[in-house]
């Protein structure tokens, strides 16, 4: 009864209005106490600070994004290449399991599985007589990306402020007190390292200093220092051994400074302490004002390209614990431009040019031994983080990822040798800050060879949304070394004839009919990853002109991978043969990257293939891990169905737990696995894209899935392939009402849209004809699909669009309006 009087004063506040949505926030009236997911992220790329707002005990959980545990290592098992002929041969006989055990053997490593992303540790403030406060308040502004904490004791108002300067690289935490003289607490440390050392300087400096851990036989070699200094106005600062405490002050400015000695992957050989200086004394010569306003102006830089609106209701004034507890049930749309944004706030605190990748939980993690090493599992999670990063104009933030597939394709150069005999290179589905690319864990898992590939084609992607020559000649190299591996490890399958992946496995899912064995030969997933290396290196060496004896082979073999197959229930096959369960619920649905991130499978050039894609993702599906619903809101949008793509919004923005399947949001709008997994809310940022633009396809595609809860609205600064960036696009009543398009390199813009269009001028567009002229909008038709007799084949239902080709020129704004 209280539940439906409570549902029935929601109803009644929803009132649903356009306004001008207010300043982007998450804020809570309670402080988080001891749960680490209640603690709101700050992040500049390289340090990442969970602050928790507790009021008598604060904390600032801290990272430093190369701080992780070993040092430069590799990891191939050199037996691999004596037993391969043994492995693939099991396999084609259709041994599955005896082939997992001899890889388990030879392939898997017998060195190190992978090493850990560790925490620095944490800063401790203590604030003594602060125990009974009134007007508790604490928020994370992501239009500033600044933490505030606020409250009152004895009359006197307290101000926290934290922040992880971009230009400064330090975090910086200002307190203030508005009665004069208000203001004491005190600073300290607490280290989980077993190496460390914590103490103050004759000059009053906290510093800490430490050595990460040994790992799985690699001797930790990351050295850290850290150096925090606190300035006041009033009153006085004094230090004892390890701590340090401020008395009868106005205000404080706490400076932290955290560095390595962490070079690259190949090379510890920096100095932490001249550089954690560096960096502490220029930071510390400035005032607050001084670091926050430039800081603020290097995250907008960012953080201003996209502006989203979905409308708000009066659910948008509660506290944002409240709104995840409602949202499910009710109409919050500006919740879902907060998490978006939330999203994009995330990419730019957890990846800077130069930096680290954001890796399984971003910049934040507070465990010595975190969930799956907190690494880079490159079967989907690390490059799900990079799906909202050209999409939602945050290109630059790619870097350090493309900067890691660089690093992996010299490292994986000598497993590619050592353990395949192929040239080339090559990664397995995990890797690490030291880019090992050795095959671990277990067979089960560690048995895929598709890591290069398919984190290869992000350089290719990269070079797609921005048409850089340049850019694209250095990346050559690196798509050519993935495709020669691929020419040099496909073999030919006995019964079918055509080239495949052996040994190869669709991710961590195995078919009944295997025996419990992942392990095959030309699964789905190898098959279509297979492709889009050959195509890209093919295209790319066709613009570049270069190569033509090498792609005409690379052109034979992609003739000769495996179509697809549609199979007996209708679905899309996982495995070569048809061995799906319809009642596999399974959170990997590798075999649909065809549909997305790849655009393999298309409504209007491959209805059978959507059509079993669809049907593949209904048998699978909905509530699942977070990073999994992420995914499917991603492919649900492909598929061209709003609402369906929005109820798995609705399954994530839940409370943890809500569904005993797993998934949903922590307090702090961070990703339940569980654990916390960062990939779940850049995949769903990366999906709530895909649902309003998709450039694929051949074309500019504008509202392709647009849910009915969201028939009003407008959204400012996408980008789209070939150099397009849609800088406004209006809607209402789920029609277009205005579109401009910046095009940036010119050529012919193909739009299309579920209304008709006609220029802001009044004139009439050109309808689309034949194959879009612009390159960067080329397709690669895939082979025809082969069919299972028994399946039976929807057809799928598409929207009507209308399609138009708009010359373009480079720098130009395009305006069009509703017809
Ligand atoms: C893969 C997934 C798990 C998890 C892990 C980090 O192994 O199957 O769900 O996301 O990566």
């Amino acid at each position: 009864m209280r539940k439906f009087f409570y549902l029935l004063f929601l109803a009644v506040t929803i009132t649903s209005y356009a306004q001008t949505p207010r300043v982007q926030k998450l804020w809570y009236n309670q402080p988080s106490g001891k749960v680490w997911e209640n603690a709101l992220p700050v992040g500049n790329g390289r340090l990442g600070g969970m602050v928790y707002g507790n009021v008598v005990n604060e904390t600032i959980q801290l990272n430093e994004h190369t701080l992780w545990s070993g040092g430069p290592n590799r990891n191939d098992n050199p037996e691999a290449l004596a037993a391969l002929p043994e492995i693939r041969k099991l396999i084609f006989d259709g041994k599955q399991k005896e082939a997992e055990k001899l890889a388990n053997k030879a392939i898997i490593t017998k060195k190190s599985h992978g090493q850990m992303f560790q925490p620095l540790g944490d800063l401790r403030l203590t604030f003594p007589g602060h125990d009974s406060y009134t007007n508790y308040y604490r928020e994370l502004d992501i239009e500033r990306a600044v933490a505030k904490t606020t409250y009152e004791v004895d009359g006197v108002n307290y101000t926290r402020e934290v922040l992880a300067s971009f230009p400064d690289r330090v975090i910086v935490i200002r307190l203030t007190a508005d009665k004069p003289g208000k203001l004491a607490f005190g600073a300290s440390y607490a280290l989980l390292h077993k190496t460390k050392s914590i103490k103050t300087t004759a000059s009053k400096d906290l510093t800490i200093a430490g050595t990460t851990q040994d790992h799985e036989g690699v001797k930790g070699q990351v050295r850290f220092k850290g150096i925090t200094r606190i300035q006041t106005e009033g009153g006085n600062v004094t230090a004892n051994d390890t701590a340090l405490n401020v008395s009868g002050a106005n205000a404080a400015t706490i400076y932290i400074s955290i560095a390595t000695n962490f070079k690259n992957y190949n090379d510890v050989s920096g100095d932490e302490n001249a550089l954690a200086a560096s960096y502490l004394d220029k930071a510390a010569s400035k005032s607050y004002a001084a670091i926050l306003n430039p800081h603020i102006v290097a995250y907008k830089k960012y953080f201003k390209r996209v502006k989203f609106d979905l409308g708000a209701t009066d659910l948008g004034k509660l506290p944002t614990d409240e709104r995840l507890k409602n949202f499910r049930n009710v109409n919050d749309p500006e919740l879902v431009t907060l998490y978006y944004q939330y999203g994009r706030y995330l990419l730019i605190s957890s990846s800077q040019p130069g930096g680290q990748p954001a890796n399984l939980q971003g910049i934040w993690n507070n465990k010595m031994m975190p969930p799956w090493d907190s690494k880079y599992t490159i079967n989907i999670n690390a490059q799900m983080n990079y799906w909202p990063a050209e999409r939602t104009n945050l290109s630059e933030l790619h870097e350090p990822f493309l900067k890691m597939v660089e690093e992996l394709s010299e490292t994986g150069k000598e497993t590619a040798k050592t353990m395949y005999g192929a040239r080339g290179w090559m990664a397995h589905h995990n890797t690490d800050i030291w880019r090992a690319t050795g095959a671990i864990d277990g067979a089960f898992w560690g048995m895929w060879i598709a890591g290069g590939g398919w984190t290869s084609q992000h350089l290719w992607q990269h070079y797609l949304y921005h048409g850089d020559k340049a850019y694209l000649a250095k990346i050559y190299p690196i798509l050519k070394g993935a495709a020669t591996f691929y020419a040099d490890f496909l073999v030919e399958h006995p019964k079918y004839k055509w080239l495949v992946v052996n040994p190869g496995s669709s991710p961590e899912n195995a078919p009944a009919a295997h025996e419990g064995s992942s392990l095959d030969a030309g699964t789905t997933m190898d098959n279509q990853i297979a492709f889009d290396v050959f195509s890209s290196t093919i295209r790319a060496a066709e613009i570049l002109k270069k190569d033509d004896a090498f792609t005409d082979s690379l052109r034979q073999m992609r003739k000769r991978l495996p179509p697809m197959h549609v199979g007996q229930h209708g679905q899309l096959q996982e495995w070569l043969d048809d061995v799906d369960d319809p009642n596999d619920h399974h959170r990997h649905v590798s075999h649909l990257y065809g549909l997305f991130p790849s655009d393999q499978i298309s409504a209007y050039r491959t209805p059978e293939l959507f059509s079993a894609a669809r049907t593949t993702l209904l048998h699978r599906g909905d509530v699942s891990t977070g990073w999994s619903m992420g995914w499917k809101v991603n492919w649900w949008a492909r598929l061209q169905d709003g609402n369906h793509a929005f109820a798995l919004i609705k399954s994530q923005l839940s409370p943890l737990g809500t569904s005993k399947e797993g998934g949903g949001t922590y307090n702090n709008l961070f990703d339940a696995h569980p654990p916390f997994q960062i990939d779940g809310n850049f995949g769903c940022t990366s999906g709530i894209t895909e649902m309003l633009m998709q450039s694929a396809d051949g074309s500019v595609h504008l509202l392709p899935a647009l849910p009915d809860v969201w028939q009003a609205g407008n959204i400012g600064g996408l980008l789209a392939q070939g150099g397009f960036e849609v800088v406004n696009m209006e809607w209402k009543s789920g029609k277009l009402t205005k579109v401009e398009v910046k095009s940036k390199i010119g050529g012919n813009l193909r739009l299309r849209a579920p209304n008709s269009l006609k220029l802001g001028s009044g004139k009439s567009l050109s309808e689309a004809s034949g194959q879009n002229s612009n390159a960067f909008y080329q397709v690669e038709q895939v082979a025809s699909a082969v069919l299972s007799p028994k399946a039976n084949l929807g057809v799928p239902s598409v929207k009507q669009t209308f399609l138009y080709d708009i010359p373009t020129q480079a720098g130009k704004v395009y305006v069009f309006v509703n017809q």
